[in-house]
């Protein structure tokens, strides 16, 4: 890939999307200091609210909004305190333009910032009919049924021609896991996307702000002025509901031939899961009140999602736990011998999905199932007095931190390796055999960015063409639970091991 590409990389994610500067046309944007004077309005003010930016900056809000409207906003705000959360409120006439709108209201450092869009009437019935779908939702039992459910009910209630629903890997790229499209649409499912497409502060917005629709692609985006304050402050979008998105982005988009875009941000654990994205071939626009609907519905899936992760985390530790328990019981009395732990390790073994096991004690070696050979198991065992003192160790990738691993994958190439004397030269390994992948990238990884010719600039890149890459000298991963499940391990074999050896020396004299 290259210093090139890295570079290239690093760029892209200094780019401050939420300092742009920018809205989309759909709808105007209002700025006003905490003393209610107008402080910044979008370019297309006049269009909405007939009445023109130059004519209420540094006058009152009600000026722009009117008396009743700036009535009901402060009553609103009370109820908000004076933390950053949003406000909505829909269908609202009380606005000067003689039309519905629904508001968006949100704080933003000192200032207060409003955004309006026209109203859809018969969008107050969005949020029964996603009560509805979430009742369906609760009842799905597996993972793979749930995902492909959600991407269905997301393409009803938006009209979008392709719903995906986009997770990231541990390395921050991403794969579309499940997708509903228009039959004639090419299929991206199974398909993965470089973690450079989606760059680091977009991906850290996207916890904070869980949903952006980009309307139209090809729509030229409308400044909000001043661009910057009387301090030099540019306005802070990061809650914007009208935001303009990155020009970086719309270019990928078009690349895509994509008119429009909406995607929701998917969480678990106070991470960023993963993203459901919809694309529509022509531009799409969905009111204010859909949205929020649709906001509540990606919130309601990722407290499923993660509702069900913890529920077979616990379910795993629970049985881990009566395992060691059943353990210690019967190891602790007078007659358990280091065969009997080594019995009880094949159980672990394949709780934790192993294909083998080694055990290197007092100078004997065990082993059971799929393992490299002795010498090679031996040459392990050095290279773990070096890495991992006291430590549990895993790799997934052996022969990245152990070259000699690379003549071995098929028989083990993931160690995790449980130290079980307090020398370090004891013990109890879990090996996994190369799982080889076949990833299918959407486009070559390393051309995900282009340069533009004798610029700084920086460009996605144009083809999406499909490109194989076989991964080879990897096992499965292991898993934070996995890890968690070797450590507790590991307090109670050193427990046992020292009664164990002790029993042992007694017999022994
Ligand atoms: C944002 N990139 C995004 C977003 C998605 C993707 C979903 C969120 C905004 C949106 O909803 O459209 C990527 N979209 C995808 C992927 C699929 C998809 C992978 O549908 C798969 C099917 N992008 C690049 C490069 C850069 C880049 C090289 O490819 C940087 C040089 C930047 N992507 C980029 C930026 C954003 C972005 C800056 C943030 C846009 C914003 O919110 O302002």
């Amino acid at each position: 890939a290259g210093e090139r590409w890295k570079d290239a990389l690093s760029s892209c994610d200094l780019e401050q999307i939420h300092y742009l500067g920018f809205v989309q046309p759909q709808g105007f944007l209002v700025e006003a200091s905490a003393d209610w004077i107008t402080t910044r309005t979008s370019a297309n003010l006049e269009q909405f609210l007939n009445v023109s930016p130059e004519a209420v900056l540094g006058t009152p809000l009600s000026e722009v909004l009117g008396r009743d409207m700036l009535h009901e906003i402060r009553g609103q705000l009370q109820m908000l305190g004076h933390g950053s959360g949003a406000q909505r409120l829909f269908g609202s006439d009380a606005l000067p333009g003689g039309r519905p709108f629904d508001l968006a209201i949100h704080r933003a450092g000192e200032s207060l910032v409003i955004e309006g869009e026209p109203a859809v009437q018969g969008d107050e019935q969005v949020a029964g009919f996603v009560q509805t779908l979430l009742g369906q939702l609760r009842h799905v039992p597996d993972l793979a049924r749930l995902c492909d459910l959600v991407v269905r009910q997301m393409r009803a209630l938006t009209g979008f021609d392709r719903v995906m629903l986009y997770r990231f890997h541990e390395d921050l790229s991403g794969e579309v896991v499940a997708e509903t499209r228009r039959g004639d649409l090419a299929p991206f499912k199974g398909l993965r996307y470089p973690a450079s497409d989606i760059p680091a502060q977009a991906r850290a917005l996207y916890l904070r702000n869980p949903i952006r629709l980009i309307a139209d692609v090809a729509a030229e985006p409308v400044p909000v002025l001043p661009a910057l304050d009387p301090s030099g402050r540019p306005i802070d979008l990061s809650m914007s509901v009208l935001r303009a998105v990155s020009p970086v982005h719309i270019q990928y988009l078009r690349n895509m031939q994509v008119g429009a875009s909406l995607s929701i941000s998917v969480l678990s654990g106070g991470r960023l899961w993963g993203l459901i994205a919809c694309h529509h071939a022509t531009p799409r626009n969905l009111s204010l009140q859909r949205r929020t609907a649709l906001e509540f519905f990606g919130e309601m899936f990722s407290f499923l999602l993660e509702s069900r992760a913890r529920a077979e985390e616990v379910a795993r530790r629970e049985e881990a736990r009566d395992f060691q328990t059943r353990m210690i019981s019967q190891l602790s009395g007078e007659t358990g011998s280091l065969d009997d732990v080594f019995q009880h390790l094949v159980g672990v073994q394949s709780m934790l999905g192993a294909d083998g096991l080694a055990t290197f004690i007092d100078g004997r070696l065990r082993t059971t199932g799929t393992t490299p050979g002795t010498s090679e198991i031996l040459e392990i065992m050095r290279f773990l007095n070096r890495a991992a003192a006291s430590k549990v160790y895993a790799s997934h990738a052996l022969s990245l931190v152990h070259p000699p691993a690379a003549h071995y994958t098929r028989q083990g190439c993931g160690v995790l390796a449980i130290p079980v004397s307090r020398r370090p030269r004891d013990y109890v390994v879990f090996f996994r055999r190369e799982l080889v992948q076949q990833v299918t990238w959407a486009g070559e990884p390393a051309k995900a960015v282009r340069r533009v010719e004798g610029t700084q600039q920086l460009s996605p890149r144009a083809s999406f063409a499909a490109w194989r890459e076989t991964v080879r000298g990897q096992s499965a991963q292991w898993s934070a639970g996995d890890l968690a499940i070797a450590e507790a391990l590991r307090m109670t074999l050193l427990e046992l091991m020292l009664q164990v050896t002790d029993r042992a020396e007694k017999q022994r004299k």
